[in-house]
């Protein structure tokens, strides 16, 4: 297998990201004023002081903006500049800007805002729940009948289950430069996930027509999801900076300002009631979420339907009632992240088997294993279960990991040690693939073929790390016969190819890559027509292969003579087009989200994984030891960016379900805001890892592959319930607690008989 040029770059530091860039003459530098408490409101904005720091100071608020103030996506309720009042700490009251970063951050500090009126904000969505403070309204997905259901349950079971937010931490922080252009437009280069998005934010704020504002995109150093909807903010700034000034403009944050300035994955707050019989079939499921949304709506209301649709994980449950619920607080609007509320969901359902099982005396493994779907079961959402591999993933990883000895031998251990408890947790994957919004499965390329034979290929995908750009040049370079090294993916840029999504959902490939394909086939029919005419054989026989163009005769092919650059230049003698450009719109989707049921997935992704862990009785500290995964790939497109995904998410996962504590102080001041004081997990931290991959093929995706990008994070709950498993062997009287992360402050009040909550 060829390595991915790409990951060499990034491991020599030869890759530029936006910050890399060379900064243009004149370039200006910006610095936030950002509102001081969680909620307030104010009269003005001082800044004598501010302008008088140095000649090239200039100071922007809501009144600079010719277009519209507002940043929102689905509802219009974010200013990008605050109006007079503020409903969240760190959100952006004016821009400053000057000839040098540190005269910009000096002047931002001399900012006074005046006339302050505090508020007291809301941090808890439970509260503003009670106040009736919702975006939208609660949505409500049903099967069955949950209330009759319940009747019949030998054992019903009910609880609490919170899950906590998520810091991004990608490497790169959020940026964009704006370039002033002669024809009264703006040219910017964003960190975005969405730079169509990007492109009609800035439009908007700048009252400009969308065909004035071009946005390029090379790659960005990581972004799972932070990059989606929340790029907007610093490229719009930098555009009206650049607007009023006609200067470049760069905008840049440090690593304190990006985690306390943007959001994060959403925390959860969750009732559930599960009823089952005697034998551990999962008769009923409810459940209430109270997502914590913060201040604006930014992509909540996408985000709420993905948990709902991955409320009842992995498992066939016959009556389920699931409610959902947008709760305005005055906290950062969280955002997309990795998994998009789908982990929030299996987490509770998870919690509520685990509760489950310690009413009936059973193992929850024994629970998971006896309710997996399986193709002819239909969602609670209404759509029809095919192609189902959760059983198979589920029996590997079993066997892989030696379940049953396993568990023998924990309990064993457990018997004979009173200082350290074992303890092991399963969690089977069902995650759904597509965005959820059915016209968000949209996607375009364009791809030009030079007369030397090399290929050009824009799409709308973006680069974040995880290998898109790899994936594409693999089913170009397949496609059209010709070498990887002859394919160049550009940068993501509007003017390329346009009306783009943003790369999210796990999608990337699968739109995009499938836009490519079209491109490629399109020119393959104008190469191959040509040639045949030329070499007077039939054009379903010749075909390219390796840079050569053969002629196939039964199972063997026979050389012409001539190669695939011979077909370019022909067709350029000829006066035919070689460019080509693609489209793809996933087939097959619809959603009514009046009647909550429809088809809203083009297919499924599963897999298993199974985790075990060591505890310390004294200290409530733990080890994980080992994890084992079987995941489903589909026919993976390049192994080595696939195993990089798997064991990348299975990481982001288990810091979030165990580790990665994201604190708000009682002001909504977020506390964890620095690397020291917000851990993210290290090598020490994962365990010893046993990957492998279920290849069946998925005629559903191009090249029979899988969507990988997110669905493997949710693995790591396991962790949480592996330590469970440990510190309900070493208090087997307490009750259990499902308050997601699993830290080892929580551990130890736990055993020390305190309240871990
Ligand atoms: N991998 C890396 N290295 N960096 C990232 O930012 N984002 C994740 C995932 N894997 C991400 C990543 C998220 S949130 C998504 S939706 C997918 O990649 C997006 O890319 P894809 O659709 O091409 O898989
Ligand atoms: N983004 C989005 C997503 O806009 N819609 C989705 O369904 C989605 N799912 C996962 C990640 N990002
Ligand atoms: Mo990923 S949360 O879809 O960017």
């Amino acid at each position: 297998m060829t390595r991915n040029p790409d990951a060499v770059f990034n491991v020599l530091g030869k890759t530029l990201y936006v910050d890399d860039i060379a900064e243009s003459a004149g370039v200006l530098h910006c610095a936030l004023v950002t509102s001081p408490s969680a909620r307030g409101t104010y009269v003005s904005l001082e800044t004598a002081a501010a302008l008088a720091l140095h000649p090239s100071v200039r100071i922007f608020s809501a009144t600079d903006i010719p277009g519209e103030n507002q940043l929102g996506t689905a509802v219009m309720d974010e200013p990008l500049l605050a109006e007079g009042s503020w409903e969240y700490r760190g959100q952006s009251i004016a821009l400053v800007v000057a000839c040098s970063r540190s005269i910009a951050r000096k002047a931002a500090s001399l900012v006074r805002i005046t006339g302050i009126k505090e508020l007291k904000p809301v941090l808890d969505p439970r509260e503003a729940f009670q106040n009736g403070d919702i975006i939208l309204s609660s949505r409500t997905q049903r099967v069955g009948d949950t209330q009759a259901a319940f009747a019949d349950c030998a054992i019903v079971v009910s609880g609490r289950a919170d899950s906590g937010g998520q810091e991004h931490m990608y490497l790169e922080t959020q940026g964009a430069l704006a370039f002033p252009e002669d024809s009264g437009g703006m040219r910017i280069v964003s960190g975005t996930q969405s730079p169509s998005g990007i492109q009609k934010i800035v439009a908007r704020i700048l009252g400009l027509p969308m065909h004035l504002i071009e946005v390029e995109t090379r790659r960005l150093g990581g972004a799972f999801g932070g990059k989606e909807d929340q790029a907007s903010p610093w490229a719009a700034l930098a555009a009206l900076a650049a607007f009023h000034t006609g200067k470049p403009v760069k905008l840049y944050l440090n690593r304190h300002d990006d985690m306390f300035m943007t959001g994060k994955r959403h925390p959860y707050s969750s009732d559930f009631k599960i009823g089952l019989s005697s034998d551990g079939m999962i008769l009923a499921y409810e459940a209430d979420f109270y997502q914590n949304s913060g201040a604006a709506t930014d992509l909540s209301p996408a985000i709420l339907p993905r948990t709902l649709f991955h409320a009842a994980g992995a498992y066939h449950i016959p009556n389920v009632r699931v409610t959902g619920t947008m709760c305005r607080t005055n906290l950062v609007p969280f955002t997309a992240f990795r998994g998009f509320g789908g982990p929030q969901g299996l987490f509770v359902i998870e919690s509520a088997i685990y509760e489950g099982a310690l009413a009936l005396g059973m193992d929850p493994s024994v629970i998971q294993k006896k309710n997996l779907l399986a193709s002819g079961d239909t969602f609670h959402y209404g759509m029809p279960v095919t192609d189902c591999h959760a059983s198979e993933t589920f029996e590997r990883c079993a066997q892989k990991a030696g379940l049953h000895d396993l568990q023998v031998a924990q309990a064993d251990f457990n018997r004979k040690n009173r200082a350290f408890k074992k303890g092991s947790a399963v969690f089977p994957l069902c995650f759904g693939i597509s965005f959820t919004k059915e016209m968000m499965n949209q996607g375009g390329a364009l791809v030009h073929i030079y007369t030397d034979g090399s290929v050009g290929v824009s799409t709308g995908a973006v680069e974040m790390g995880q290998g898109v750009g790899r994936k594409i040049v693999l089913i170009v370079a397949h496609a059209l016969g010709v070498a990887e090294e002859k394919v160049r993916i550009e940068a993501t840029r509007t003017s390329s190819v346009a009306n783009t999504m943003p790369t999210a959902a796990s999608t990337g490939t699968d739109i995009n890559g499938m836009a490519a394909l079209v491109a490629c086939e399109q020119l393959l029919e104008r190469l191959l027509r040509l040639s045949a005419q030329k070499l007077g054989l039939p054009q379903k026989s010749l075909v390219f292969k390796n840079g050569f163009l053969l002629v196939k005769e039964g199972d063997t092919f026979r050389e012409t003579g001539k190669t695939f650059t011979d077909a370019v230049r022909l067709a350029h003698e000829s006066r035919v087009d070689l460019s080509s450009h693609g489209f793809y719109a996933t087939p097959g989707l619809f959603y009514d989200s009046v009647a909550e049921k429809g088809s809203p997935f083009c297919y499924h992704v599963y897999g298993c994984a199974v985790i075990t862990a060591t505890l310390d009785v004294v200290h409530g500290t733990y080890a994980f030891d080992e994890a084992y995964i079987v995941h489903d790939t589909g026919i993976s497109l390049d192994r080595l960016v696939d195993m990089g995904q798997v064991e990348g998410a299975f990481a982001q996962g288990l810091g979030w379900a165990a580790l990665e504590d994201l604190k708000f102080d009682d002001s909504g001041k977020l506390a964890s805001d620095t690397l020291s004081t917000y851990k993210v997990p290290d090598n020490a931290f994962i365990p010893e890892l046993r990957v492998e991959f279920y290849e069946r093929a998925n005629p559903l995706a191009v090249s029979n592959s899988k969507g990988v990008g997110e669905p493997p994070l949710m693995y790591g709950i396991a962790g949480y319930f592996a330590v469970l498993s440990a510190l309900k062997a070493a208090r087997p009287e307490r009750r259990a607690f499902y308050d997601l992360p699993m830290t080892a402050e929580k551990a130890l009040a736990f055993l020390m008989e305190e309240d871990p909550c």
